[in-house]
């Protein structure tokens, strides 16, 4: 989503602002802008629709010199994507830049417009800068005051950065339900959304807290909490590597990602597993780990991809730990009145823990009398870690490209560790229990396996890139991972895809079959291979293009082509299927051109609801 990045400091900042934005590109977003004071203490604003190579162009044509601005990247929603709405967004010495939504906009807007402002744009944020500009006349008050008055008449989950024409030595930041972070550098200080858009100039940050709101200046940085009460907050020095954001040796961030997956999955496993091939969470106290064994409901609440490992994991709860499981998309978990089980535990699951509807749910679910929570994240410091009572992280690294593939793989993984702790705690199946943690060793050397199928995988997308529809089937476990490919499909290369579960064919789905349809069925042969069987021949019966994945040949009819996927065990099998499944919608995508680290419409972390 909208991408922040500011700057304070005694030498021009144009490239600094240009090269640090997009850092920020990977987030999704569809208009970029860029606004410094010169010298003459007069606002220097640049916006344009597209990306931030447009925006660069035409801004080295204009020579621009400022020591204090900031550049965004917009991901609409309020108002059409144009320039007029881009951002940053000015009130005569005033200028903004946000990210999130202010909830009471239309109302204020109003208000300002009777007060005789004049709107240039259709944005939330053009509303935030009249206000701050209203409130400044008011009284005189200082930039800090101003802001502080100001975001008491704002609702809604947003961050922003503030600078006035008048006063161009700081800048302020407001943490108000989207994160941003303060870089610091010598005799110059940054701000950004995310650390990854200023590793190049700084290792030293400080995350912003909610509610915070802090004065940015070149050689300091004063932090104010939601109190208004100047307060210290601890500075962490940043170990990701400059280098892991880079694409190294392949063309996407999406390869590369779907190709590091051996190695996130060991760097999850790394630590945890004992001598005994039991499960150790460094992360979990006694007491938390108690509250497993006390369980009877287990709740998951998550979007996207992260909702496709959640539902996985409710046939492992069930089957493996013989707890009732209940998984449900964040957005929908909020929107209704909900009736909570006895001895519930409430889990999220994020890659960026940012994410705006799962942090809503989890919010709502601490009314709700669950006997505790638990995230599980791919980033240490966000929102929902912070939030949550504790947390197991997936250690995948940073993940750019915006279809999410390793975080995925590594989700799982934790979920499956998680789970067979709990059989431990249980004491139950233990034999099996021990079975899987074998088997998760293995997992690494079995998708390196994958990755030598690629040139097949590569053939069967170049023979399907121009098909209109893609449906895909799986059954138990499975099921999740069909929806999953169908997702990355979608996802890149704007082609419908969709998923069902094989025995629910005969209930409607097969009314689409005909030589035009290819199905992708998912069929290791696993205790449900003879159901998946039927499936197959009734697709066959009716001329529809097969495509088997599975260990073993499904020697039925002429017309299904066979992709063979080496053996692992059953229950570990669902995280082994996803990656063809990940490659095949790369090299459709790549076939078809698109922009797959950053496909239209969407964003990386979805911060806004
Ligand atoms: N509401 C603002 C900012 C949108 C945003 O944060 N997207 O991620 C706008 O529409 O410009």
């Amino acid at each position: 989503m909208c991408g922040i990045v500011a700057a304070v400091t005694k030498r021009n900042i144009i490239n600094f602002l240009l090269q640090s934005i997009k850092k920020l590109e990977y987030r999704g977003y569809d208009s970029s802008g860029l606004a410094v004071i010169n010298k003459n203490s007069d606002i220097v604003r640049i916006r344009c629709v597209g990306k931030v190579n447009v925006l660069s162009k035409k801004v080295k044509k204009k020579k621009l010199f400022g020591n204090i601005g900031f550049a965004h990247t917009r991901w609409a929603t309020h108002g059409k994507i144009s320039k007029e709405n881009t951002h940053p967004h000015i009130s005569s010495n005033i200028v903004v830049v946000h990210n999130g939504i202010i909830e009471n906009s239309s109302k204020l807007r109003i208000l300002l417009e009777k007060k005789g402002y004049t709107f240039n744009s259709d944005t939330d944020t053009e509303v935030i800068a009249h206000l701050l500009h209203l409130e400044q006349s008011k009284k005189g008050l200082s930039l800090l005051k101003t802001v502080q008055k100001s975001i008491l008449q704002l609702n809604g989950n947003y961050s922003m950065v503030v600078m006035d024409a008048k006063n161009a030595s700081k800048l302020i930041a407001v943490r108000s339900g989207s994160p941003l972070v303060i870089g610091l550098g010598i005799k110059e200080n940054f701000i950004a959304s995310d650390q990854i858009a200023l590793l190049s100039s700084t290792k030293r940050f400080i995350y912003l807290e909610e509610g915070d709101i802090a004065i940015v200046k070149a050689k300091k940085v004063n932090i104010f909490n939601k109190d208004g009460v100047i307060i210290e907050r601890d500075e962490i020095k940043s170990n990701v590597k400059y280098k892991s954001v880079s694409k190294g040796k392949y063309k996407h961030y999406m390869e590369k990602e779907i190709y590091e997956q051996p190695l996130s999955i060991q760097k999850t496993l790394n630590n945890r597993i004992k001598e005994d091939k039991t499960i150790h969470f460094s992360e979990l106290s006694p007491k938390e780990e108690n509250l497993f064994l006390k369980a009877e409901h287990i709740q998951i609440v998550a979007c996207g991809t992260s909702y496709h490992a959640a539902l996985v994991s409710k046939y492992w709860f069930e089957s493996l730990a013989d707890i009732p499981c209940d998984v449900e998309i964040a957005s929908e978990f909020s929107s209704r009145k909900l009736a909570i089980r006895k001895n519930s535990f409430f889990i999220t699951l994020s890659q960026s823990g940012e994410t705006a509807d799962t942090l809503e749910a989890l919010r709502i679910s601490k009314k709700l009398g669950y006997l505790g929570n638990l995230t599980i994240c791919n980033m240490k410091g966000s929102s929902l870690v912070k939030e949550s009572d504790c947390c197991l992280s997936t250690e995948a690294g940073i993940e750019i490209g915006v279809a999410s593939t390793k975080s995925f793989t590594a989700q799982l993984t934790v979920l499956l560790m998680l789970i067979t702790k709990i059989m431990h705690l249980k004491r139950k199946n233990i034999m099996i229990a021990k079975k899987i943690v074998k088997s998760l060793h293995y997992l690494p050397s079995k998708i390196k396996k994958i990755f030598k199928k690629n040139t097949l995988i590569e053939k069967v997308a170049n023979n399907l890139y121009r098909k209109k529809n893609i449906l895909f089937l799986g059954r138990g476990s499975q099921y999740p991972i069909a929806l999953e490919g169908a997702l990355k499909v979608k996802e890149i290369s704007y082609i419908h895809a969709e998923a069902y579960p094989s025995g629910e064919l005969k209930h409607g789905p097969l009314a689409l079959i005909d030589k035009n349809m290819p199905v992708i069925i998912i069929a290791p042969n696993d205790s449900l291979i003879e159901k998946t069987k039927k499936s197959i021949q009734e697709i066959s019966a009716r001329e529809g293009k097969i495509y088997v994945l599975s260990d073993k040949e499904v020697n039925l009819e002429n017309n299904i082509n066979f992709i063979k996927i080496p053996y692992i065990e059953e229950i570990i099998a669902p995280i082994l299927y996803i990656v063809p499944l990940q490659l095949f919608s790369y090299y459709i995508a790549l076939k078809k051109g698109k922009n797959i680290d950053q496909p239209r419409n969407l964003a990386k972390s979805v911060t806004v609801e």
